[in-house]
């Protein structure tokens, strides 16, 4: 496997660690998504540890409305951040 197959399986991976707590196991609930962001992105978004934060990027995510974050609507956040990333890291150079 490439490195970027590994981190698409590895993005998966948590993906499902979190999401399968609580009730459907396929989505995340406001619950789910806090601890994900918390444990797996930290500092990256120091905001997610306030409550409004946290129901920010929630709504932000939640594109269908319906009180669940799915698969596709996580990875939006995952793309918005990688990029983030690489201006950081292109800046940087
Ligand atoms: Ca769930
Ligand atoms: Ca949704």
């Amino acid at each position: 496997m490439s490195d970027i197959q590994k981190a698409m399986a590895l993005l998966i991976t948590s993906y499902t660690k979190y999401a399968s707590k609580e009730g459907d196991k396929d989505t995340l609930n406001k619950e789910e998504l806090k601890e994900l962001l918390q444990n797996e992105f930290g500092e990256m978004l120091c905001k997610a540890n306030d409550k409004a934060g946290i129901d920010r990027i929630f709504n932000d995510l939640d594109k269908d409305k319906n009180n669940t974050v799915d698969f596709g609507e996580f990875v939006n956040l995952v793309c918005c951040l990688t990029q983030m990333c690489h201006e950081y890291f292109i800046g940087k150079r």
